[in-house]
């Protein structure tokens, strides 16, 4: 029986954006836990899976993971965890903002998004503003975004859509139909709809998260041989916590802009990051064999080599070259 949900919709937005009282908006039901002190909220990512209004849905609440003044080995283990539960891929990204200025600080936002998975992200990113009630009176989100370039450039990029809540002053329909929760959650839900239709149904994914997921399924089939009748969702609920203790181990000592590098098997690091350099089935092999005898750890402690690099798919090329050079000088030498 295949018990994955249908729609797989991850949160993101600062810390205190209402991310995890819009996930309950959605829900109907108070499922994550909300925090009113203004600096500890969501500290873990968790997903919920509940059908609304027909669809099943599982919403992946995170926390703040692109706040700015955080150091991002702090955030490390939150983004693998957060890889871990959106693996192989959401259908959608609802990206939270208040109904405030756009400074800097929102902007971030999104260039850290598109930087940790792709601009192509935004194919599959819906915008959701909170704190409705903060709108002039009368004023719909389309105006309010329409004053602001920045915003309005952005909520371009992801297709025009664009809604708004208040978690917590809209609760009921007093008749204005615009001022009421119920009626923004079926739009929003419209605009998943259409959305997951005109991308065939498909979920977004990168090399990454195809990876994590590879991780998960290893996870999965240990669990399957060695347990008895426990239920799919048991399992694979125990595969992604020990992938994820597996990738935590795995990054360690890495900058999370070269995760990627990190979390990537070393062969398809190589030749992802290197196009050419692995061509045949026997430098796969050797990579791979290298990466099994322990050789590679000392290439990939070696990421210090790439911190002059300007970018992390650059910085992933040096160490990807630095792991290359490894293999072949210990192959010349096995051959000797
Ligand atoms: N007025 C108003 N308050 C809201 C709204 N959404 C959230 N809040 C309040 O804002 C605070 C933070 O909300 P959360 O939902 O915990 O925010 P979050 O984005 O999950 O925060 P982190 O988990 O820390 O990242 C809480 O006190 C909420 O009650 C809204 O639409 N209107
Ligand atoms: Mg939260």
């Amino acid at each position: 029986m295949d018990v994955l949900p249908s729609r797989k919709i991850v949160l993101l937005g600062k810390t205190g954006a209402g991310k995890s009282s819009l996930a309950n908006t959605i829900l109907g039901e108070k499922l994550f836990t909300i925090d009113h002190s203004p600096i500890s909220g969501t500290s873990e990512c968790q997903t919920k899976i509940k059908s609304v209004n027909g669809r099943s849905i599982a919403l992946i609440d995170t926390p703040g993971l692109f706040d700015t003044g955080r150091s991002e080995d702090d955030m490390k283990p939150e983004i693998v965890r957060c890889l871990t539960e959106c693996a192989p891929g959401p259908h959608a990204f609802l990206i939270v903002f208040k109904v405030e200025k756009f400074t800097e600080h929102e902007e971030a936002v999104i260039t850290k998004i598109c930087q940790y998975f792709s601009e192509d992200a935004l194919k599959y990113a819906v915008i959701v503003f909170t704190h409705g009630d903060q709108l002039p009176e009368g004023m719909k989100i389309e105006e309010f975004v329409s004053q602001l370039k920045d915003l309005s450039d952005l909520v371009k990029k992801c297709g025009g859509r664009c809604h708004v809540v208040d978690n917590k002053y809209w609760k009921i329909n007093e008749g204005d139909n615009y001022r009421s929760n119920q009626f923004h959650v079926a739009e929003i839900l419209n605009t998943l709809d259409k959305m997951t239709e005109a991308n065939k149904e498909s979920c977004y994914t990168n090399q990454m998260l195809q990876e994590v997921n590879r991780e998960i399924q290893r996870e999965e089939e240990c669990i399957r041989e060695s347990s008895g009748n426990m239920s799919q969702e048991e399992i694979r609920k125990q595969a992604k916590q020990s992938a994820f203790e597996r990738l935590l181990i795995r990054s360690a000592g890495i900058a999370t802009g070269a995760l990627l590098g990190a979390l990537l098997g070393v062969a398809e690091m190589v030749a992802f990051a290197v196009p050419g350099l692995v061509t045949t089935e026997r430098g796969r092999g050797t990579v791979a064999l290298a990466a099994q005898s322990g050789l590679v750890k000392g290439a990939l402690t070696g990421y210090t080599a790439a911190e002059g690099a300007e970018s992390s798919l650059e910085a992933i090329q040096k160490v990807a070259e630095a792991v290359w050079n490894k293999c072949s000088v210990s192959e010349s030498q096995s051959n000797k």
